[in-house]
């Protein structure tokens, strides 16, 4: 596919334009400076934090080290604003639009500027958001291992380290019947090269977690597919990834992200529940947790929280992809998330078990194609990692005032003793609880009173 391989020399430039971005030390968001904490700024200072102060406290841990921010790639300095409909509307003013070693140079070094100046610890990629794909794998390491040089370099430098990496095996032509599902084993052979390269990279700058997302792992029409099949081998590949894992020493966590459709009709990893499900069926829960997107919940379904939630209620929430969808649209579009309720939701389960670690919150979100300011992209992350610092304080304050937590464990007093504490510790039966309930009769009505609980919510808002 020569459309995937670098159009100019390795080193080469396109423009005078770019030329002083090739400097090691060009600066690329001139008139921003590190980003403030400044608690009485007006409405309209969005470029300072008024939320998230990150040394303050917070039930004993800094919010730094409950939030653990973290911004991707692909959107931040990949994405260019065309949609469905639109051609780009983004215009950065290093990126020539190449697929040079040049140009992913540029790119790298404006990331970690924005990630330095607004004051986050973790940044996130795909292989391909980094580096050109070659014509041949080989040629795709060579590229990858030249800007991963760079991003080894530039992670020293800056003290930013990675949350997670994880491999594209959904937009180049030869996975468009799926990476791991594909029902060509030579595709299957192909995306296993890939996540081998990939997790060695991972292991080089110290990926605290490698994420999966089956993109294209589904189905688009029953008729021309053997789930049981696919399925199958999904799981024979993750198994070989976690072979490979241990035999390099690579120590991040894996996690799967869950999505119920988009690209395909079916996405098999539909929701939380149903990849645990997975996990468990082909023996792999022990080895993977969940990295789980809100926009890809609310695709599914459900509400905002669910799936951190259910994640979490299992043992198994890993990592969390913190942006949202807009509820009239219902689709991914990935924006970032400014509504407290929300926030406070997420943080809530993350309090409760004891923080997101080494997990943390990635901003898969992008700015909207209107929003074309280079200012844009920090108001972006700024807004949201206040939503976030403010839905800490909230979740908080929750728990520490402890209305809330003992409403809900009085709720499930009834387990505690009595005929209760015989099903909790698995002793009662179907005869003894028909016997129970032959000697105690019918059950008395108890309010759920979900308003008594929305209104305690809204106290704390
Ligand atoms: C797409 C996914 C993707 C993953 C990483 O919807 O959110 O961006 O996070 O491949
Ligand atoms: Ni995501
Ligand atoms: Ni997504």
């Amino acid at each position: 596919m020569s459309s995937f391989a670098p159009t100019s020399s390795d080193s080469g430039s396109a423009g005078a334009q770019y030329e002083k971005y090739d400097a090691p030390d060009a600066e690329f968001f001139p008139g921003i400076g590190k980003i403030e904490f400044k608690p009485d700024g007006g409405p309209a200072d969005t470029l300072v934090y008024k939320q998230y102060n990150p040394s303050e406290t917070v039930q004993g841990r800094t919010m730094e080290e409950w939030l653990r921010f973290s911004v991707c790639f692909w959107h931040t300095f990949r994405g260019t604003g065309a949609d469905p409909f639109g051609f780009p509307t983004l215009n950065r003013p290093w990126d020539d639009g190449s697929n040079t070693i040049a140009n992913a140079k540029r790119r790298l070094r404006a990331g970690f500027e924005f990630f330095s100046k607004l004051g986050v610890k973790y940044w996130t990629f795909h292989d391909r958001d980094i580096a050109p794909e070659g014509n041949t794998l080989e040629e795709s390491n060579k590229y990858l291992d030249e800007i991963v040089d760079l991003a080894e370099e530039l992670q020293k430098k800056t003290g930013v380290k990675l949350l997670w990496a994880t491999c594209n095996l959904f937009a180049h032509p030869r996975y468009m019947n799926g990476a791991s599902t594909n029902p060509d084993a030579h595709v299957f052979a192909y995306a296993a090269a890939q996540v081998k390269k990939g997790l060695e990279v991972a292991k080089r700058l110290g990926a605290e977690n490698f994420v999966f997302w089956g993109g294209r792992e589904g189905y688009h029409s029953i008729l021309n597919t053997n789930v049981k099949a696919e399925v199958t081998h999904m799981a024979k590949f993750f198994r070989m990834a976690s072979d490979y894992k241990k035999k390099i020493g690579f120590t991040g966590t894996f996690l799967i992200e869950p999505k119920p459709k988009e690209p395909t009709k079916h996405q098999y990893d539909y929701d939380a529940m149903t990849v645990i499900g997975f996990l468990k069926s082909f023996d792999l829960d022990k080895e993977f947790k969940l990295n789980i997107e809100p926009n890809h919940t609310t695709l599914a379904g459900h509400s905002y929280e669910h799936d951190c939630v259910v994640a979490s209620a299992m043992g198994m929430l890993g990592s969390i992809d913190s942006n949202t969808g807009s509820p009239d649209l219902g689709w991914d579009t990935d924006q970032f998330p400014m509504d407290y309720k929300n926030t406070s939701l997420v943080m809530k389960v993350v309090l409760d078990q004891g923080g997101i670690q080494p997990g943390g919150l990635n901003f898969d979100c992008k700015v909207r194609r209107e929003s074309t300011e280079l200012r844009d992209m920090f108001i972006a992350h700024i807004g949201a990692m206040d939503a976030f610092a403010r839905g800490l304080k909230i979740a908080a304050r929750v728990a520490s005032d402890g209305t809330i937590p003992k409403a809900v464990q009085d709720r499930y007093s009834s387990y505690s003793t009595g005929i209760g504490a015989r099903i909790e510790s698995g002793e009662a039966n179907f005869e003894e609880l028909e016997k129970y309930i032959i000697e105690n009769g019918e059950p008395q009505r108890v309010s759920g009173e979900q308003e008594h609980y929305e209104s305690m919510l809204n106290y704390f808002m």
